[in-house]
């Protein structure tokens, strides 16, 4: 904990000096965080975007416009364990499947090209059953 409050204090210092090398590297750190504000509202979540390559990290802010509780799941994708299976289309073909799924709501996605079409939008949801506010639960 000391170490890194010295070699901050160095950095500030050696900026402040004047050193580009030194500036230019604190610049590529500080652009590697992305900031969005997101907002929830009944029901929607407000469009996020995409983030340039060489972020690695985002920090949302989020905002509750709403009258309703929210929260803000981000699931990683490709998942490797889908819920019902990927089923592989062919372009011009259909296929007809018969799942198996329990009362509640499921996220659909397209994840060919390892989430870049579900990034386009191919993203959608639905639910089987109805939900009981007052029990929390499907049925
Ligand atoms: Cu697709």
């Amino acid at each position: 904990m000391r170490k890194r409050v010295i070699v901050s204090l160095g950095a500030a210092s050696l900026m402040a000096a004047g050193i580009g090398g030194v500036a230019v590297a604190t610049a590529a750190r500080e652009s590697a965080t992305a900031k969005k504000t997101v907002t929830l509202t009944e029901f929607k979540i407000s469009k996020i975007g995409s983030f340039s390559s060489g972020t690695s990290s985002v920090t949302f802010t989020l905002k509750n416009g709403g009258k309703f509780p929210h929260n803000f799941v981000v699931v990683s994708g490709p998942t490797k364990s889908p819920a019902a299976g990927a089923i592989q289309i062919s372009p011009g073909k259909s296929k007809t499947v018969t799942m198996s799924l329990k009362p509640g709501a499921y996220l659909v996605t397209c994840q060919v090209g390892k989430g870049y079409h579900y990034s386009q939008g191919m993203v959608t949801s639905f639910t089987v059953g109805t939900f009981n506010p007052s029990t929390g639960t499907w049925s």
